[in-house]
């Protein structure tokens, strides 16, 4: 442990600590646009320059390691005047309008220049060109707003592992964009929304549907129904000042009632529903694999999960070879979207012409997903809009609705009825757990125990984990399995995804069944998610979810009484000829 001194104040910290991170530690803030946690600082925007006594210069924070007796300044009048140069100067790149920018509320650039005081421009004169990108359905760029800070570069080829974004040219004529300033739809981006979720300003952003929603709901024609993913109930609130991790499903409900939808429903729903696919599919895998029927032409294993759209987009791109590894299972939103528009419409008699979907979700590449020309089987377009859960909470101010003073009430039947099993869809290691808790009560042929349900195994941060279980059974059904070691992992953030694929592709690693989301934490770090998420901001929304799983009657998706109805009145069984045509798909390059 080394001592140091900021601001007067004695913070001891282990070597190799920077003073950024000692002071955060220490609740003392130094403001920067271009730091990441875990990631190596890029010092790309000097903004956090501090004094240290015996240093010539000011030093970033962000680069300097602490050293035994450091006297730190944060505040001086000397730091203050340098960092405030160090925003002018970035603000005169910067080509935008604030009163026109989604980004007014949660700008980090504007809100720097109220803190450091800028109040006019100091430098004119030429200004870089601007690049405009609009070419995919769901993130959008404009690099007049970019301040080079160099986030998004970290996000995409750290975090994620695929590089699509880098910096090109140099000093003023810099872009950051994909090579040769092609448009991100000719590269190998996944439309996740990483790099949006890091962006400190207006410079990378969703596509908006919020337009294209308030049209919908305002023509009385339609019949305008709306899911939310489970991620949302656990980070909706941040939108309204509310601390990471509050819960607020009831408030939303209320919220989307009053926005005027005419069904308030659930994605949830659709992963109960998921669930029962998918763990069939998983046993037939298992069966056709260990015994050679019924199916000897069943699909391999190990199984993938398939509900991460910018994880089938990577697969798409980087691991073709595992596409027939990958659950058929469309995902919940996708099936959500299936089943509204016809047991739903059937049941309701109302021409599913006439039904707009509209997907809440922390997901930018829900809006790819939802665009897919596979995503039709009901003869319509699954889901028509979606909205990021920023969105919605733009969407839910715009209407003037005061959030937090809401009235809590809930989801609609019967599309709108879930298990906890469900709700843990959310977080990294839900979709595991939640197929295993079914798996194991049809396998075993026992209830499921009460309490303790959580496999803390998958569960949690650690960025590839493992578990395995030794199956038991009397069923004489699943004799096949009895005494088989059951493999699962689990890995969230692609860059980790790739690591885990390449072992299993190259026979270091054996696995049944392996669940992969797209960003760290899963969902709930999901790039649509309010700005701006870390890790203790993904633990308080994790945490918020197990309480909501371990808050409902019914925990797994084969107890839930809505799917046990669609199943009789509508689909059969799970793989059937219904299910088979509308809940699967087929992903291909
Ligand atoms: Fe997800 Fe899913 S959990 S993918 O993480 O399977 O986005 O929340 O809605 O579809 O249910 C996202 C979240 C979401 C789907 C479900």
């Amino acid at each position: 442990e080394i001592t140091i001194h900021i601001n007067n104040k004695t913070i001891t910290a282990p070597q190799g600590t920077t003073i950024l991170e000692a002071a955060k530690a220490a609740d003392i803030s130094i403001p920067t646009l271009c730091y990441l946690e875990h990631y190596p600082p890029l010092g790309a925007c000097r903004l956090c320059l501090v004094e240290v006594e015996g240093a010539k210069t000011l030093l970033t924070a962000c680069s300097t390691p602490i050293a035994e007796g450091m006297m730190v300044t944060t505040n001086s009048k000397r730091v203050r005047e340098a960092r405030k140069t160090v925003l002018e100067l970035l603000l005169s790149e910067h080509i935008g309008d604030c009163r026109f920018c989604t980004r007014g509320e949660d700008c980090e650039l504007q809100t720097l220049a109220r803190r450091l005081g800028v109040e006019e421009p100091q430098w004119t004169g030429e200004q870089p060109k601007t690049v405009v990108d609009v070419s995919t359905p769901a993130l959008e760029r404009d690099s007049g707003k970019c301040v080079k800070c160099r986030r998004c570069v970290t996000a995409c080829g750290e975090i994620q592992g695929i590089g699509a974004l880098f910096p090109q040219g140099r000093g003023y004529s810099t872009v950051i964009g994909p090579a040769f300033t092609r448009p991100l739809s000719e590269v190998t981006c996944v439309q996740c929304g990483q790099c949006a979720a890091v962006c400190p300003t207006g410079a990378i952003t969703e596509v908006s549907h919020i337009p294209q929603v308030w049209d919908a709901l305002d023509d009385p024609e339609l019949h305008v129904v709306v899911q939310t993913a489970p991620a949302i109930r656990a980070a909706l609130g941040e939108c309204f000042g509310l601390p990471p991790g509050t819960l607020v499903t009831g408030k939303m409900v209320t919220a989307l009632r009053k926005l005027g939808f005419d069904a308030v429903f659930d994605t949830d729903f659709a992963a109960d529903l998921t669930i029962m696919e998918e763990g069939t599919e998983l046993l037939t895998r298992l069966q056709a694999a260990l015994t050679g029927g019924p199916d000897e032409k069943a699909p391999p294993l190990p199984m993938f999960t398939s509900c991460s759209p910018g994880w089938v987009k990577y697969a798409e791109h980087y691991f073709p070879d595992f596409l027939p590894n990958i659950s058929s299972c469309k995902s919940p939103q996708q099936m959500f979207g299936a089943v509204a528009k016809t047991y739903y419409a059937k049941k309701k008699g109302i021409d599913p012409a006439k039904i707009v979907v509209v997907s809440v979700m922390p997901c930018t590449a829900k809006k790819f997903e939802a665009g897919r020309p596979e995503m039709n089987a009901s003869g319509f377009s699954d889901v028509d809009y979606v909205l990021t859960t920023r969105e919605l909470g733009r969407l839910i101010k715009q209407a003037g609705i005061d959030f937090v003073s809401l009235e809590e009430s809930s989801m609609d039947a019967p599309l709108g009825i879930s298990t906890g099993a469900a709700d843990i869809f959310a977080n990294t290691g839900g979709v595991m757990e939640a197929a295993l808790r079914t798996v194991w009560e049809i396998v075993t042929g026992t209830p499921l125990p009460t309490e303790n349900l959580h496999i803390k195994e998958v569960a949690g941060l650690k960025g590839i984990k493992e578990a395995s279980l030794t199956v038991e059974t009397t069923v004489k059904e699943w004799e096949f399995l009895k005494g088989v070691e059951l493999k699962v992992a689990v890995a969230h953030g692609l860059s980790r995804a790739g690591t885990l694929l390449s072992e299993i592709r190259e026979g270091r690693k054996n696995y049944h069944f392996v669940e992969i989301m797209t960003c760290p934490g899963g969902c709930i770090g999901g790039g649509g998610q309010p700005r701006f998420t870390d890790d203790a901001v993904r633990q308080a929304r994790i945490a918020a979810i197990y309480r909501e799983d371990e808050g409902k009657k019914l925990r797994a998706s084969h107890l839930n009484p809505a799917i046990i109805q669609l199943y009789e009145e509508y689909l059969g069984k799970p793989l059937g000829e219904k299910s088979h045509h509308l809940l699967h798909t087929i992903y291909h390059q």
